[in-house]
Formats: C-alpha cells, sequence, structure tokens
C-alpha cells in the first residue's frame, strides 16, 4: 500500500530534479552568447561619432541610418545586437559590419576607430558618402577581412599597398568611386606575397579613373577568380597570349572601355561565363568564329555595342547562345540581315546599326521577349503581323528611324503589355490601329514622320498611363473636337501633333482637360517639354539591373 506515496515522492523529485535544470540552463545563457567587448563598443561608438548623418550620402531608396540606434545604455546596449554588426558566437569579438546605404556622410581618416575593429572579416560601407577619403594605410590593420565592399562610397585617391596585407580577401568591390593611379602595384603586392594571395573571387575596380598600361595576365594569375570588372576607367588594357599559367573560370567578366582592340583569346577557353561585357573596346570587323563557340550553353547577358563590328565571320540562323537572356549589339556596323538570337532572349537591342533587309517572320519564336530595339537601321518591308501578338510578353518596342512600310498590324491584343511603342522616322501608312487600346500598359507612343492617314485617335483617351503621345508629321486630318467624356487621356504631359492637317477650332476642351501637363514642379525648367523616361526591367543577372533610358526633346504643339 506504500506504492503511490512512493510514485509521488518520485514524481515531485523528478519535478524538483527538472527545475534544478531550467535555472542552470538559464544562468549559463550568457556565456553561450557572449557580450560585445567594450574596446569594439568603443570603437564602434566613436566611429559613428566621426560621422555625420546626411540623406544626400546614400542612393539606394532604401537607404536608412542604421547607426542612430546605437547606444551603449538600456537593453540595447550589448553591440552584438546593434543594426549592421556582427559578433562571432564563441568570442564576442566584432567580425562583420554592414553600413551600406546608412546616409554616412564624412571622412575616414587614419586615425578612424575602424581600424582597431581588427577582428573584423567583412566591412560593407558602400553607398555613402566618404567626403573624398584616401583608404588609409592602417587598412592593414584589418588582416582578417574576407571580404571589402566600399563601391559608391566616394573614395578617392591611390590605393594605399599596405591593402596587399590583406591576404584572406576573397571579395574586394571598389566600384564607382574616384580611384586613380596605376592598378597593379597595391594588388601586384597581394600577388606576390604568397600562394595564399590567390583566394581572391571576386574583383570589382570598375568606374574609376585608374590609368596606364594594365597587363590582363597578371589579374588572370588568380586562379580562383570568377567575377572581374575592370569597366569605365581610364586604361588599357593589354592582353599577350604567352600564358603558360591555368586560366582562372570566370562567370562575370566586364572590360568596357578598355581599349582591348580585339577581341582577348584567352576568352576562347572561358566556357562558365554568364556575363560578358565588351562594350566601346575598338572591336572591328567581324566576330569571330570562336567567339561564336565560347560559353554557349551558361551565356546569359552579353554586350558588344559601341564598337566597329561589322558581321559575323561565320553566318548563323539562329545565334549559338541558347540560353541568352540579354543581347546589346547596339552602335556598331553591323550590316546584311538582322541576326536572331535564340528563344530564351528577354532583351535584345541592335539600334544604330547598318541592318538592312525585313524583319524575318522567326522573331516570332522568341517567346519571351520583353524589349526589341532595331531604331536607327536601314531595314524595310511589312511589321510581322505576329509583332502585335508579342505584345502579351512584350514592354518595349523600338523600330525608330528605319525603312518600314505598309500598315501597323491591327493584332494588339487583350492582354498587351507593351508600355512603350517607337515606330516614328518610318514609312508606315494606314491608321493607327484601334486594338491599340487594348495596351493599358502604355505610357509613350511615338509615330512622328510616317505616312498615317487617319483622324485623331481619340479611342487611345481610354489608357490610364498614356504620358507620351507624338504624331507630328502624318497625313492626320479633320477635326479634333471635344472630348466625349471627363476622363480622355488622364495621364497625359506630352502631346504632339504638328505638322498635320487637322482643320476647324482648337481643341480648347482638351487643353483644360489635359492636367497632368500642368502639373510642373519647377516651371523654371518647364520639364513638360522634355520626356526623360527610364526603363527598369526585371531582368536579373549577377544581381546587376538594367537600365534603359529613352529621351527625347519635343514642343507642345507649334
Ligand atoms: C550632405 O552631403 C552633401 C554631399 O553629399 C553635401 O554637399 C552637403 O553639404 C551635406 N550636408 C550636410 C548638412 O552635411
Ligand atoms: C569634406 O572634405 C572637405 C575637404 O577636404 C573638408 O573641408 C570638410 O570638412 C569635409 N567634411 C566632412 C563632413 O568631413
Ligand atoms: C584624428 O586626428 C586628427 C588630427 O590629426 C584629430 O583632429 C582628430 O580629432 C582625430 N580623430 C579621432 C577620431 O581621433
Ligand atoms: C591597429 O591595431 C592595433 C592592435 O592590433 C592597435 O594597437 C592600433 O591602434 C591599430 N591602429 C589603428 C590606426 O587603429
Ligand atoms: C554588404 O556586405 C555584407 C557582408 O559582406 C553582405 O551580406 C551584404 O549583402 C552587403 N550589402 C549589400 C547591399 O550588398
Ligand atoms: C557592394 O555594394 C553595392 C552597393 O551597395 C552592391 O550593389 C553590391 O551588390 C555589393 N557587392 C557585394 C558583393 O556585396
Ligand atoms: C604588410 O606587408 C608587408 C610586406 O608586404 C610586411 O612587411 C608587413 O609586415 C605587413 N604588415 C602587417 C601588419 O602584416
Ligand atoms: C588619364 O590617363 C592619362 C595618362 O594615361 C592622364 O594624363 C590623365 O590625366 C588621366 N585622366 C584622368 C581623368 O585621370
Ligand atoms: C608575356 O608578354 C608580355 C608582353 O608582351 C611580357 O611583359 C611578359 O613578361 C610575358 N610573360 C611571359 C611569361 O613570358
Ligand atoms: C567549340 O568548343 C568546343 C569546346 O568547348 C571544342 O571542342 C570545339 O572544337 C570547338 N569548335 C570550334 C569550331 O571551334
Ligand atoms: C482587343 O483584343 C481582342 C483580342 O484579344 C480583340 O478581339 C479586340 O478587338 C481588341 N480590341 C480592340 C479595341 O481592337
Ligand atoms: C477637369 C475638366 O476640365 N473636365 C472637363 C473635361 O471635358 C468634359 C467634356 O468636355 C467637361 O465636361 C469636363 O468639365
Amino acid at each position: 500500500m506504500a506504492s503511490p506515496v512512493c510514485f509521488l515522492t518520485m514524481r515531485m523529485l523528478f519535478l524538483f530534479l527538472l527545475s534544478l535544470f531550467h535555472l542552470r540552463a538559464a544562468s549559463s545563457s550568457p556565456s553561450m552568447q557572449p557580450l560585445c567587448h567594450d574596446d569594439e563598443s568603443h570603437a564602434l561608438l566613436q566611429l559613428k561619432e566621426s560621422l555625420v548623418i546626411n540623406e544626400s550620402a546614400s542612393s539606394d531608396p532604401s537607404a536608412y541610418p542604421k547607426v542612430a540606434s546605437w547606444k551603449v545604455d538600456g537593453e540595447s546596449g550589448d553591440c552584438c545586437s546593434w543594426d549592421g554588426v556582427e559578433c562571432d558566437g564563441d568570442s564576442g569579438h566584432v567580425i562583420g559590419l554592414d553600413l551600406s546605404s546608412s546616409f554616412l556622410y564624412g571622412s575616414i581618416d587614419s586615425n578612424s576607430s575602424l581600424f582597431h575593429l581588427v577582428q573584423l572579416k567583412r566591412l560593407n560601407l558602400s553607398d555613402n558618402d566618404f567626403n573624398n577619403s584616401e583608404i588609409p594605410s592602417e587598412i592593414r590593420n584589418l588582416s582578417r577581412l574576407f571580404d571589402l565592399n566600399l563601391s559608391y562610397s566616394s573614395f578617392s585617391g591611390v590605393i594605399p599597398s599596405s591593402l596587399g596585407n590583406l591576404t584572406k580577401l576573397n571579395y574586394l568591390h571598389l566600384s564607382y568611386n574616384s580611384f586613380s593611379g596605376k592598378i597593379p602595384p597595391s594588388l601586384v603586392n597581394l600577388l606576390q606575397l604568397t600562394d595564399l594571395l590567390q583566394n581572391l573571387e571576386e574583383l570589382d575596380l570598375a568606374y574609376n579613373f585608374f590609368s596606364g598600361t594594365v597587363e590582363l595576365n597578371l589579374l588572370l594569375k588568380f586562379r580562383n577568380l570568377v567575377s572581374l570588372q575592370l569597366s569605365f576607367n581610364n586604361m588599357s588594357l593589354l592582353y599577350s597570349h604567352n600564358a603558360t599559367f591555368p586560366q582562372p573560370k570566370l562567370v562575370l567578366l566586364t572590360l568596357s572601355g578598355c581599349h582591348l582592340g580585339e577581341f582577348p583569346s584567352f576568352l576562347r577557353d572561358q566556357n562558365h561565363l554568364e556575363f560578358l561585357e565588351l562594350v566601346d573596346n575598338e572591336l572591328v570587323g567581324h566576330i569571330p568564329k570562336w567567339f561564336m563557340n565560347m560559353s554557349t550553353i551558361t551565356l546569359q547577358d552579353l554586350s558588344l555595342a559601341d564598337n566597329l563590328l561589322t558581321g559575323f565571320e561565320q553566318s548563323f540562323d539562329v545565334l549559338p547562345w541558347n540560353n541568352l537572356r540579354s543581347l546589346d549589339l547596339s552602335r556598331n556596323k553591323l550590316k546584311r540581315s538582322l541576326p536572331i538570337p535564340p528563344p530564351a532572349i528577354y532583351e535584345y537591342e541592335v539600334s544604330n546599326n547598318e541592318l538592312n533587309g525585313e524583319i524575318p517572320d522567326v522573331i516570332c519564336n522568341l517567346a519571351s521577349l520583353s524589349l526589341l530595339d532595331l531604331s536607327i537601321n536601314n531595314l524595310s518591308g511589312k511589321l510581322p503581323q505576329c509583332l502585335g501578338n508579342k505584345s502579351s510578353t512584350a514592354s518595349v518596342l523600338n523600330l525608330r528611324s528605319n525603312s518600314f512600310s505598309g500598315d501597323i498590324p491591327e493584332t494588339f491584343t487583350s492582354g498587351c503589355s507593351l508600355r512603350v511603342v517607337d515606330f516614328s522616322q518610318n514609312k508606315l501608312e494606314g491608321k493607327i490601329p484601334k486594338s491599340l487600346a487594348n495596351c493599358t500598359k502604355l505610357e509613350i507612343l511615338n509615330l512622328e514622320q510616317n505616312n498615317i492617314n487617319d483622324v485623331f485617335p481619340s479611342w487611345l483617351g481610354v489608357l490610364p498611363h498614356l504620358r507620351v503621345m507624338i504624331l507630328r508629321s502624318n497625313g492626320l486630318h479633320g477635326v479634333i473636337g471635344n472630348p466625349k467624356t471627363n476622363i480622355e487621356f488622364p495621364r497625359l504631359q506630352i502631346v504632339d501633333l504638328s505638322n498635320n492637317s487637322f482643320k476647324g477650332k482648337l481643341p480648347l476642351e482638351y487643353f483644360r482637360n489635359w492636367t497632368a501637363m500642368k502639373n510642373v514642379r519647377n516651371y523654371e525648367h518647364l520639364i513638360y517639354m522634355q520626356a526623360n523616361t527610364s526603363f527598369k526591367t526585371s531582368h536579373i543577372t549577377m544581381n546587376d539591373e538594367i537600365t534603359l533610358i529613352f529621351s527625347w526633346m519635343v514642343c507642345v504643339i507649334y
């Protein structure tokens, strides 16, 4: 009969032990997540004090002042909990600092407390304004740095040779600053130190003022390099064919504005490239056969714009890069017929060339096409009917300044997603297709300088986003009349009807109704006289966004 008592006692003992365990666990938790070290906390606060918050210092729309919440007192006193600060879970040392896009403005000098944070592995100060500071040679103190991003942050001057002390660097991003001087010295240091230097995977020095002549082979010695960006500096890249070392397998390469003069032959062996940009390099003549056999499976984004290319050494029905999403051949001297990109293409730009012939019907096989820019060429013939059907995927169609003739296809369907239609400066005739009213996202319509023979297209008044409508220099005629509803052309800012055969009274009712035009923020600059429209497309390649700028200067009815 003693067993129930015994049972209860055992249960109570168990509960007692359990609560003891909880107490121990609770009292031991602080040592599992150590507090930040006083000296590092102090250094961070000093860094905060040495800079000011200035909203013009960052351009990212999601920027905010991360350091504003840094405080020593109260519950948030532990610097490991501060915004942008990362501590090591065991030692409590500050090992990461991400103050990108934090509205920081001011100078970083050699006694900056930043250089007390010697345990840092990751440092991101990008998109701030460091007031043209040079990188102090004390950067050598941060010898554990693995990842350093100082892009878009108004640094200048030469890169100190002590950068060569950061032997653990894997990622170095210094683009969009005002760095000058010759590139190599500090990087050569990095190379010469030991084989450990060969860690570097990403090197981004684009958009600075580095000058002089650089041997590309020197940089290709970083054998783990995956991403190399040197575009738009003030330097010439030399490539000599004598490399005897194993080449890195690059995924991203931008060498725009580097005075290459020819396709660098090391690209022959590059079969992993996804993103390649060789804009503005004085590349002349035919695109070589071997180049068309490079990275054929991987390449997604290729830009050869602003060169002197005339065609392809080997002709193709369809360009051979199967997974190409974006192709830019603009501003070259390409002759003969329109090169056809593979079906995966999303953005295709080939404006400002000397292409002739018609748009072949195979263009209709490009099922994902979102942007097509064939402007300023000698293309002719009728527009394929399917261009209208394409409008369910396409958002920009630019055929400006060619010799297209015949009617504009009347096939814009109900899912039409076009935002920009520019068919100006051609020989198109007939009427403005009524089915354009299906394109409810349309913002810009330019049909200037064609032979269109129609009346005023009041039916376009239903388009809720139409901002620019340019119909000048056509055979438009008749009376413009009055708006039939009071919501016609609700967003219109620029309308150009000049050089047509309209007659009757000036359409004063329309003028009164076009209230969007009166939304001029600054009368001194009369911005409604000028349309400057930027399109950010959603196409993402290696986190880069592509911005297309269309601009026109037009005058409202002469
Ligand atoms: C903010 O920064 C801009 C430069 O980015 C500078 O011209 C301006 O004077 C700064 N304002 C203050 C209050 O520091
Ligand atoms: C920015 O640099 C200028 C020139 O070196 C200096 O006069 C000014 O005090 C600096 N501003 C800040 C906020 O550090
Ligand atoms: C750094 O040194 C300068 C003098 O060289 C001094 O004016 C400044 O206050 C110092 N800054 C810090 C954060 O100690
Ligand atoms: C560099 O780090 C050492 C500690 O390793 C420190 O004593 C020194 O003050 C640091 N230098 C600067 C400029 O912060
Ligand atoms: C800044 O650097 C950190 C650490 O390297 C990274 O996680 C973060 O994504 C970077 N921020 C931006 C905006 O690139
Ligand atoms: C470096 O900073 C820039 C600007 O914040 C950002 O766009 C880029 O993704 C960053 N790079 C890395 C590797 O974090
Ligand atoms: C930096 O590198 C130089 C030589 O490249 C070396 O003499 C020096 O000791 C290094 N300094 C530190 C702090 O590692
Ligand atoms: C560009 O480099 C040349 C010499 O190669 C130099 O004379 C010139 O000042 C540099 N321009 C800029 C803006 O750095
Ligand atoms: C390769 O050629 C360049 C210039 O033509 C020269 O500077 C370099 O020393 C050569 N490298 C080798 C390994 O021969
Ligand atoms: C194309 O490249 C592959 C390897 O990537 C190679 O085997 C083939 O011979 C090359 N063909 C031509 C015509 O260069
Ligand atoms: C809009 O598209 C549909 C087909 O999707 C078509 O039947 C209709 O006629 C078009 N609307 C206009 C105004 O043409
Ligand atoms: C805001 C405005 O001016 N609305 C006018 C638009 O046009 C119709 C028809 O002419 C007028 O009745 C509205 O007053």
